[in-house]
């Protein structure tokens, strides 16, 4: 049975082009409900650590140097089939690739800045949820 938790992060490039609220409103409205949320900076060691499964692509020092280099926002989102459907709002990994109406075909700007992260397994969304918050602040 699939799990009801997701994990996101909106990426700097999003932050920097202003589009936190119009991405959280769209979250809002596919009908996840938001268990956590707080705005943050990963340092270099936390964007090598958490996305240390592509450590041996071409892209991982530009991936670490873009997740690092200003705020985003973490949120932990709930809904029944949470991973899944979560994958299918954001759309594919290249924005070109995206499905009309996701959230990476509206804000995104490349494969590389592509606007938001969705956990891709009910593991890695708790993994990834225990890696940015403590367990008082997922509600
Ligand atoms: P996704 O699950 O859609 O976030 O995609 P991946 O886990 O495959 O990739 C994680 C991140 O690596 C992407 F969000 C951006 C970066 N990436 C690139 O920069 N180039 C690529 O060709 C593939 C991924």
């Amino acid at each position: 049975m699939s799990g009801n938790i997701t994990f996101t992060m909106i990426k700097p490039d999003a932050v920097e082009d202003g589009y936190i609220g119009a991405i959280l409103g769209k979250i809002s409205e596919a009908g996840f409900k938001i268990k956590a949320l707080k705005l943050t900076q990963l340092t270099i060691d936390d964007a090598k650590k958490f996305y240390e499964i592509h450590k041996e692509r071409p892209f991982y020092n530009e991936l670490v140097q873009f997740m690092s280099r200003g705020p985003i926002v973490a949120a932990v989102l709930e809904k029944n089939n949470a991973v899944e459907d979560f994958r299918t709002l954001i759309g594919a990994t290249n924005p070109e690739n995206a499905a009309e109406g996701t959230i990476r075909k509206t804000f995104a700007r490349s494969v590389g800045e592509n606007a938001v992260h969705g956990s891709d397994s009910d593991e890695n969304a708790l993994i990834e949820t225990r890696f940015h918050f403590s367990g008082r602040d997922v509600f």
